[in-house]
């Protein structure tokens, strides 16, 4: 299934006058304040999201999984999904690889198919927390940590494979997440288990393009449950820093303990220019992936604010941007859209943010004035002008209303069943 520019600009038509007015009123009492709206248009058009393929099914929990209907059950399936959601909201035009849930078998076929959608491939990701069919060692006791050097061998290669398969579709950077770690005091060297992580990594790193970048994740806990080799940013960090200038930290917003300022840590590492990538999603306990912005969107948009002024301020490089949930409850290309829509929205209030009236307030140490300009942005409704940017793209002016209406999951299941199941997962 495709969807087609008339198809949506059909949908449009029924809700352009009430939106033009929505879109009117608050661009006028935005001009008012002295804010640019067409530069606020044109940055938030520019912000692409990318989506992940292990994302476009239905999730589970170690309970259960549920299966939603119309799933893609391959690879090009998976490449059409992201081309949907790129048609509505004209703000996700690349795909990220999973390997090797997502190993593509035919290149030039799986590159067609992205052009046909005008979608490009983002980074590259590798899975050493899993064993695969035929593979000679086991991960059980971890990976590039693992005290048998046959099995950090197993994952170096691994790694390195990944690494060809993204260079063969134009990505240009692989992010690495290591599930290693320990669930009993006393299981392993925590000084061995991080040395012999460093050592593995920089074989992976000699194998990264000079172009590319290498983007280190980290998570303080699960699936080990007493120690995590890259447990914080401060892990992730230190190896990026020793490996050298193609590696970076990767922020993943669910994998820190909860109430973690987690803007501080982006404002640390942009000050550090080693923020490399950011995963999205939302928590109330754990990792719990869920949709952007239905848990905390207060947080969302203080890490926003630091992250626009971290580019405006430092020389940390441009980001990878990604979605990384699970969808165990709701369709996941309604709630892809909806988590789009939340990082689009806090990065425009971030953006109404006058970053010299907020320093000023900060100089003369006036908090009341502080709170008065970040709260004065956040309470803003920002929709009709994010609206009016995708409509402008080509887009929805309501990306999960035009899902609905244009009758897409029920589309999907026509064309593949009820029954098909997104591989991966
Ligand atoms: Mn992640």
């Amino acid at each position: 299934m495709k969807l087609s520019l008339d198809q949506i600009q059909d949908q449009n038509l029924s809700q352009i006058s009430e939106h033009a007015r929505n879109f009117e009123f608050l661009a006028e009492s935005l001009e008012k304040k002295g804010i640019k709206v067409e530069e606020l248009i044109s940055k938030l058009q520019e912000l692409q999201i990318a989506i992940p393929s292990w994302a476009l099914g239905t999730g589970g929990t170690r309970f259960g999984r549920f299966s939603g209907g119309g799933e893609p059950a391959t690879l090009i399936q998976k490449i059409q999904d992201v081309g949907i959601l790129h048609a509505l909201n004209q703000s996700s035009n690349a795909v990220s690889l999973h390997i090797p849930w997502d190993i593509p078998s035919d290149f030039q076929a799986i590159k067609d198919s992205a052009a046909d959608v005008g979608i490009g491939f983002d980074a590259v990701n590798s899975n050493t927390f899993q064993d695969q069919a035929e593979q000679a060692n086991s991960y059980k006791f971890g990976s590039l940590a693992n005290s048998d050097s046959s099995v950090r061998e197993l994952a170096i290669a691994h790694n390195q494979e990944v690494i060809a398969i993204g260079e063969k579709l134009g990505s240009k950077a692989l992010t690495v997440w290591l599930a290693d770690g320990s669930s009993f005091p006393g299981q392993h060297s925590m000084r061995k288990a991080l040395e012999n992580t460093h050592l593995a990594l920089q074989e992976i790193y000699q194998a990264v393009p000079e172009d590319w970048k290498l983007l280190i994740e980290y998570k303080p806990y699960e699936p080990y449950f007493y120690s995590t080799v890259i447990q914080d940013w401060g892990t992730s960090f230190l190896l990026a820093n020793k490996l050298g200038k193609k590696a970076y930290t990767l922020v993943d917003l669910g994998h820190h303990l909860p109430n973690t300022n987690i803007e501080q840590i982006v404002s640390t590492l942009m000050t550090e220019e080693k923020l490399g990538g950011f995963h999205f999603n939302d928590s109330k306990y754990g990792d719990d992936d869920l949709t952007v912005g239905s848990i905390k969107p207060y947080q969302l948009f203080l890490i926003f604010q630091e992250l626009v002024k971290g580019f405006e301020e430092t020389k940390n490089p441009p980001l990878s941007w990604m979605i990384d949930a699970s969808h165990n409850l709701k369709d996941p290309m309604e709630d892809l859209l909806q988590s789009v829509q939340a990082i689009k929205l806090a990065y425009a209030q971030a953006l109404l943010v006058d970053s010299q009236v907020l320093q000023q307030a900060q100089e003369i140490h006036d908090i009341t004035a502080a709170q008065e300009i970040l709260q004065d942005a956040y309470r803003t409704d920002l929709r009709p002008l994010l609206a009016e940017a995708m409509r402008r793209a080509g887009g929805a002016i309501n990306p999960v209303k035009t899902f609905r209406n244009l009758k897409v999951r029920e589309t999907l299941i026509q064309e593949r069943g009820l029954k098909s199941i997104a591989s991966g997962l």
